[in-house]
């Protein structure tokens, strides 16, 4: 491994040692001093896992109805806990969705409501600082998507992470087989040779020795051994089932890198369709490898896990497909929902949600509130212990996860797709999306296709979601240009 040295920042470990290891003490009491066999498991705070998929369509899921991929671990996950319906990410693309989670902002209000367009500062409040301020040893492997590389503010160790492995760009993410990752501040050479490799390593590898995903896999687990006696909380942002754009032209896969077809080298579809299911499976095995892993160090009755995707299914074509058909159309990965990633029809928002927590979440159960990032943030923040933030979009749903207590969501839910110049506002069953200032109005209940337009026949309604998104245009980071 050859080492690039750059920028290295103090780790935030330091700081926040004490805290933790007087919580693992006191972690350690609670349960050696528990006899009664009803002592939730919860009362000690859990360590909390977020498997975030990229670009997974929901209809790409047996547990939402796919038949042809096979997604045992993810099924599973959802028979164990809360499947929910209504799960839309904070945005329609990767950058700004994180950038939800990250801050609970909502897309408009967050710092990035485009890929790229921005970067976290140092007065931005992450979910991993808030973790940290819980008492959480917290690490990030995989994709973050939210700095420039110019602004070491905005880099993963400085905005809460103890630990971080991966890719700090995006485009960088694309290449599965790329000849360097970062660890934390520091490039760290593979074996991999990417010639004539674009900007930040993108591009497409000869020699293809190294996996990204096995090696940010393998440094999770590493992190999870690591502080399996102490509250974790672990972003695994994957890269799977992303497609590597600059790598894709000409090739077989159509871009979606995989080691092995696996259990998909029989069937017959076009090699691109068949690596594209891999790379879904793949990213299954991984949630089974993890849970695996929380068994074999009798840590799963204590570790709450979230899986998610970061927005809708694609809505690139590839040659290679045996047609020229959109790729979250090969398995319906929007499960017919209008639209892909990139659009604020309910295709490009909503995503596989399910959350698994021992002791808390029913078994098999199954939730239609109408949640996004931002309230994942803040329930999240409330399950390690913490009062959620009033100054961010999103409100806890904690209740929800047991089916006990009360909570109260947002009234309404606004997204930005300014690569598209859309906008979107959800209020109760009215949806309003814009095109500029074209608006189209549907109702959910009634058309959750969202292919009749009542723009005209609703005045009242379309005239009381277009003052919402004015109230909310005027609060943007990045105002609209008119
Ligand atoms: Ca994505």
């Amino acid at each position: 491994m050859r080492l690039i040295p750059r920028f290295r920042f103090r780790s935030r470990t330091a700081r926040h040692a004490g805290t933790v290891a007087a919580l693992g003490a006191l972690a350690l009491s609670a349960t050696a001093c528990s006899t009664s066999p009803r002592s939730p498991a919860a009362a000690v705070p859990p360590n909390i896992v977020i498997l975030l998929a990229d670009d997974l369509g929901i209809g790409e899921v047996g547990a939402w109805g796919q038949q042809e991929i096979t997604t045992p671990h993810i099924d599973r996950l959802a028979r164990e806990g809360l499947r929910f319906m209504e799960f839309r990410s904070s945005a329609a693309v990767c950058g700004p969705a994180r950038c939800s989670l990250m801050t609970g902002l909502h897309n408009g209000t967050c710092r990035l409501d485009d890929n790229d367009n921005d970067f976290l500062r140092t007065a931005d409040v992450t979910l991993a600082e808030r973790m940290h301020d819980a008492g959480y040893v917290t690490g990030l492997f995989g994709k973050w998507g939210l700095s420039w590389d110019s602004e070491p503010e905005s880099w993963p160790n400085a905005q809460g992470f103890d630990e971080f492995f991966g890719y700090r760009d995006q485009v960088h993410a694309h290449n599965f087989y790329p000849e360097w990752l970062l660890d934390g501040a520091d490039s760290v050479r593979t074996r991999n040779v990417v010639p004539k490799a674009g900007r930040m390593g993108a591009g497409r590898a000869t020699t293809r020795l190294d996996y990204a995903p096995t090696l940010i896999r393998d440094r999770a687990f590493r992190f999870v051994r690591t502080n399996r006696d102490r509250p974790f909380f672990l972003y695994w942002a994957t890269n799977l089932p992303h497609i590597n754009n600059e790598g894709s032209p000409g090739q077989a896969d159509g871009g979606y890198e995989i080691p092995s077809l696996g259990a998909y080298a029989s069937k017959p579809w076009p090699e691109a369709k068949k690596s594209y299911a891999a790379q879904v499976s793949r990213l299954d095995a991984d949630l089974g490898g993890l849970r695996s892993l929380l068994d074999s160090l009798g840590i799963a009755e204590r570790t709450l896990i979230v899986f998610l995707s970061d927005n809708g299914a694609t809505f690139l074509r590839r040659a290679n497909d045996g047609g020229t058909d959109t790729v979250g159309r090969w398995f319906n990965g929007t499960m017919n929902y209008r639209g892909f990633k990139g659009d604020l029809y309910d295709g490009g928002l909503r995503v596989p949600g399910v959350i698994h927590w021992p002791g808390r979440t029913t078994a098999g159960s199954t939730s239609t509130i109408r949640v996004d990032f931002t309230d994942l943030h803040a329930t999240l923040v409330e399950a390690a212990g913490r009062t959620p933030p009033r100054d961010i979009s999103g409100r806890s749903f904690l209740p929800a996860l047991t089916g006990t207590g009360t909570f109260a969501l947002r009234p309404y839910q606004v997204w930005y797709s300014p690569d598209r110049a859309q906008s979107a506002v959800l209020e109760g069953a009215w949806k309003g999306v814009w095109h500029r200032d074209t608006m189209e109005l549907f109702n959910l209940q009634a058309d959750p296709g969202e292919r009749t337009d009542v723009v005209a026949r609703e005045p009242r309604i379309a005239a009381r979601l277009d003052s919402l998104r004015r109230l909310e245009d005027r609060r943007r980071v990045h105002p609209t240009p008119r």
